[in-house]
């Protein structure tokens, strides 16, 4: 079991969620400590090292992404159902939270690629959005890559074909200009970023070679009108299940 387990629940101050809100992504108070990124460190190695599917290489073969982790191993649950993330969240999605099985829910490995990430969205529409959790297993600086993100672009509409708008920034002519607005979000191990599902965001280039583990989580309120998701798409890790349908 994780040590992060047992941390209290505390949410967000007001002006906290409302910087997520407005800037569209937040670092999290709440840090992982050095046992548990230990921990969470080896699991991925020795994931990485079965490489069982479902898995994506580079084009030299080697395994960047692992994902479908939150079956894999009590470790990855107890990471993304820990209160130093599901107390934050809480602030965000309200009381009744989903962990989405379907998107993210994955381990990536960068530092060593030699070009950044394409800029893209996680989601394709404000209307059934995500939030993104990254939980840092290295530190992400300039030579690892850090995250790169365009604040406040989760605000910027969707712009039609191809892919209805959302996804690959590189992909529509009217965000030309844009991308040379991101800025690094250095994080130390352990740490955790939230990201609204809609923001512009990417894995920057590192300069050196070497391996930046990150965990990757999607968590968004329960469907008060869906209720419950199908087993394979989602479980809900905070409160219950509710349906406000035919109301
Ligand atoms: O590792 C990062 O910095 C970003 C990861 C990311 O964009 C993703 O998992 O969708």
């Amino acid at each position: 079991m994780l040590n992060a387990i047992l941390s209290p629940i505390v949410g967000l101050s007001v002006l906290q969620a409302r910087f997520f809100r407005d800037a569209g992504y937040l670092r999290l108070p709440g840090r992982f400590d050095e046992t548990d990124v230990a921990l969470l460190r080896e699991k991925c190695v020795s994931e990485f090292e079965r490489a069982e599917g479902p898995v994506q290489r580079d084009a030299s073969g080697s395994v960047v992404r692992l994902s479908r982790i939150y079956a894999r191993s009590e470790a990855f649950r107890d990471a993304f159902t820990a209160p130093i993330i599901l107390g934050p969240l809480g602030s965000l999605l309200g009381p009744n939270i989903d962990f989405v099985l379907n998107r993210h829910n994955h381990v990536t490995v960068n530092g060593s690629r030699t070009k950044a990430a394409r800029l893209h969205r996680d989601v394709l529409q404000w209307s059934r959005p995500i939030v993104s959790v990254l939980i840092y297993l290295d530190d992400a600086n300039d030579q690892s890559g850090c995250t790169q993100v365009i604040p406040t672009s989760q605000l910027l509409p969707y712009v039609g074909t191809p892919n209805n708008g959302g996804t690959w920034m590189d992909e529509h002519h009217v965000f030309a200009g844009l991308p040379d607005q991101a800025l690094p979000v250095p994080m130390l191990s352990g740490q955790i970023l939230a990201v609204d599902g809609l923001i512009f965001h990417a894995a920057g280039e590192g300069s050196e070679p070497g391996t930046r583990f990150a965990l990757s989580g999607a968590y968004h309120s329960v469907d008060e009108l869906k209720s419950p998701p199908h087993p394979a798409q989602a479980t809900v890790v905070l409160g219950n299940n509710i349906y406000r349908g035919d109301m």
